[in-house]
């Protein structure tokens, strides 16, 4: 794991200074399956140090922030910026100051900020406020920096999944299917892909239902769903993620919380566990096929964090298949299990 900015830097346009790294990317890039002529791959993304994507932009965001003289760095977050502004911060000897949603973000990503040492505020209001917050108080203060996407460092680190895919795949994909939220990440796969210059996928947002300005064409003021790393209803990159569908012949569609607990689900039962904003990526892709809307040739939906990210969603489908039993009866308890005979709790 050399870490996004050594195996990149010719790409990124950086001060000559040294990186601070936590050894991000370079995350595995899975086939998953033929579905007619589209071939599916997935990209785990929930393998970077801090459980995200975030960590590919941070790493050059806070490396750049250091650079420059910041104190601190600060963020608004629906959890996992936070976890990777954090842990990044921590890294390099600055503090991190983190403006979150109240009540609107997972224990998990709670915890992992806090671990790291940053300073949680939490606001009543959504994301969208809570960057407009961010904002503000980053420009009356130079000594703290703004780490959230709209801080063009992040966007370039995050081209660094772009690089990747072509790299591993040795030609561009046809389509690249991605969650949105802020629409930091699109927007960054598409300068990625072009910066590469090895060809462009049709870029293919998608958003859950309830928190959908891309694919409704306005603002939601009071987002919801599920998905909670993804409940954003005014996204900062909107321009560009718009630059990315329309230059690229993609496009925006929205999937139902119904879909993306059918889809977390589906894909842990096939050995992927990610969170449910993530498995918004994996229901779009199937609506994609259902519709025929999928290109032929490599088709790479990006699996934004991993599920250990936000226990209380599955869990509700977990607590239902816990068999108790004495211990000297596991074995003939798994045994009736198997042969899908008997009762399940051996007492
Ligand atoms: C798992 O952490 O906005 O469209 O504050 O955590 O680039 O915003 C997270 C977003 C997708 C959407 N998947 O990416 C935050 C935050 C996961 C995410 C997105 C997020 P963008």
């Amino acid at each position: 794991m050399r870490g996004v900015i050594e195996q990149y830097r010719p790409y990124l346009d950086l001060p000559d200074t040294p990186a601070v790294t936590l050894g991000e990317g370079s995350t595995p890039l899975v086939f998953w399956n033929t579905w007619g002529a589209s071939e599916i791959f997935l990209k785990l993304e929930g393998t970077n140090p801090t459980g995200s994507f975030k960590d590919r932009g941070m790493t050059v965001a806070v490396t750049v922030a250091r650079h420059e003289g910041a104190r601190a760095v600060i963020c608004a977050s629906t959890g996992n910026t936070a976890a990777s502004a954090a842990a990044y911060a921590a890294r390099a000897g600055l503090q991190s100051f983190v403006v979150v949603p109240k009540g609107r973000v997972t224990q998990e990503k709670m915890l992992q900020a806090l671990a790291h040492g940053a300073q949680m505020l939490a606001i009543d209001g959504n994301f969208d406020q809570a960057l407009d917050v961010v904002r503000t108080t980053a420009e009356r203060h130079p000594a703290i920096a703004l780490v959230n996407s709209v801080n063009p460092w992040r966007l370039r680190g995050q081209e660094s999944g772009a690089y990747e895919i072509i790299d591993d795949l040795n030609r561009a994909p046809a389509a690249l299917v991605l969650p949105v939220g802020n629409a930091g990440n699109i927007s960054a796969y598409f300068h990625g892909f072009r910066r590469y210059g090895r060809g462009i996928p049709r870029m293919l947002g998608i958003q859950a239902a309830g928190a959908s300005p891309l694919v409704a064409g306005h603002d939601f003021d009071n987002p919801d769903t599920i998905a909670s790393a993804i409940r954003i209803g005014k996204p900062a990159s909107k321009p560009y993620a718009l630059e990315a569908a329309a230059v690229s012949r993609g496009g925006f569609y929205a999937v139902s919380d119904d879909e993306i607990l059918g889809a977390q689900k589906e894909l842990a039962h096939g050995g992927i566990f990610v969170e449910p904003a993530s498995a918004a990526a994996y229901a779009g892709l199937k609506a994609l096929r259902e519709q025929g809307l999928l290109p032929a040739g490599p088709v790479v939906g990006i699996l934004t964090g991993t599920g250990l990210k936000d226990g209380s969603t599955p869990r509700q489908w977990i607590d239902a298949s816990t068999v108790e039993t004495p211990a000297e009866r596991v074995g003939e308890t798994i045994i009736a299990l198997m042969e899908g005979t008997g009762s399940h709790v051996a007492h």
